[in-house]
């Protein structure tokens, strides 16, 4: 383009902008990019890191006075934003002996996935769930939660919530309940017993998307995780993988994250794949490596690291691994925007 016709277009730009108006013809290239284009970097966070510096947190001030004592896991391609990708928050959690982290209730729903500690508890809606390491315990939208620690031992867990999903479509509400416990009027394993055992009261009607399953006890996932390896096919991408779901209807457990725990054998590499859904994973049993893109971080259990939407990446396993992930995938297959790519291009 001549200068004279790009400077009447930028005279033209300035003179239009005072009337929040912005030609599309300067934007378009960005807006619309022919693949993802994430300020979400491939970030690998180590628990001996974290661990310390928490427990230090835990010196400094009581959970009820933090009401949650967490450090976000903030990637560092958005600098004070509190995510972990561009849709999805992430943080870990500490809970001392004896500590009560008070009830609240919010429309961000929240996981619960334990890295360390037994006997602390986390109480949805009056239902207790003890924590063990590899539990998945739902807290979701809209219901009351307190957590606390009847233990001897300090509590650590992995927090995944959808935060930057409801802060995008500004629907955020949050409430403090009257006492620091809501009543704990229900027991543990009493919703996975109702509707997580293949059976369900017959007049049952969900009232929300959410599975009424609380918790998905590591117990269970390892045992079917166990059988599967005695008869199934790895798969090349995933080695074997489960999604939890809602029992009502087959779907992710929660509306706004997938949640999958994958077995992979000793000595394996997976091949090389891709998905528009960026994926943070947590390491439950195992060691090994994860390249992304060029680069290549080494993990060992209860790091967590995150692969960025349509980013290659391929795990290499030491000895036998189990790998916990999330991601907004269910958001992105209701909207048909989900893509994927197994590397047979
Ligand atoms: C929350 O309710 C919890 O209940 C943890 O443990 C982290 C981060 C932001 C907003 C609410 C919890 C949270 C949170």
């Amino acid at each position: 383009m001549d200068k004279n016709k790009a400077d009447k277009l930028d005279q033209y730009t300035d003179k239009i902008c005072k009337d929040n108006l912005v030609p599309l013809w300067n934007v378009l290239g960005k807006l619309v990019t022919p693949e993802p284009k994430s300020p979400c970097q491939p970030t690998l966070w180590k628990y001996s890191t974290v661990r310390p510096v928490l427990l230090e947190a835990g010196s400094l001030l009581t959970a009820k006075e933090a009401e949650r004592r967490v450090l976000i896991l903030e990637n560092p391609g958005m600098p004070g934003e509190s995510k972990i990708t561009t849709s999805l928050y992430a943080g870990i959690q500490l809970i001392m002996p004896g500590e009560i982290a008070p009830a609240h209730k919010h429309s961000q729903a929240a996981f619960r996935f334990i890295l360390e500690g037994d006997g602390a508890y986390t109480a949805v809606g009056g239902e207790k769930s003890y924590m063990s390491k590899g539990d998945l315990i739902l807290t979701p939208s809209g219901r009351w939660h307190d957590h606390g620690n009847e233990s001897d031992q300090p509590t650590f867990w992995l927090d995944g919530l959808d935060i930057p999903l409801v802060q995008f479509l500004d629907a955020s509400f949050m409430e403090h309940h009257s006492e620091d416990e809501h009543p704990h009027v229900i027991e543990d394993g009493d919703s996975v017993a109702r509707y997580g055992s293949g059976l369900m009261p017959v007049d049952f009607k969900a009232s929300s998307p959410t599975s009424p399953v609380i918790k998905y006890p590591y117990s269970r996932t390892r045992e079917i995780l166990d059988k599967m390896k005695k008869t199934d096919e790895w798969d090349p991408c995933h080695g074997l993988k489960l999604m939890y779901v809602n029992p009502v209807d087959g779907k992710s457990a929660l509306p706004t994250m997938g949640a999958f725990m994958q077995l992979l054998p000793k000595g394996f590499t997976t091949s090389t794949y891709r998905s528009t859904d960026a994926t943070v994973y947590s390491v439950v049993e195992g060691t090994g490596k994860t390249k992304i893109g060029d680069e290549v971080f080494e993990w060992e259990p209860n790091d967590t690291f995150v692969v960025p939407s349509w980013h290659h990446h391929q795990h290499f396993t030491d000895g036998e691994c189990v790998l916990f992930s999330y991601s907004d995938r269910p958001v992105q297959q209701a909207l048909g925007l989900w893509r994927e790519d197994r590397g047979n291009r």
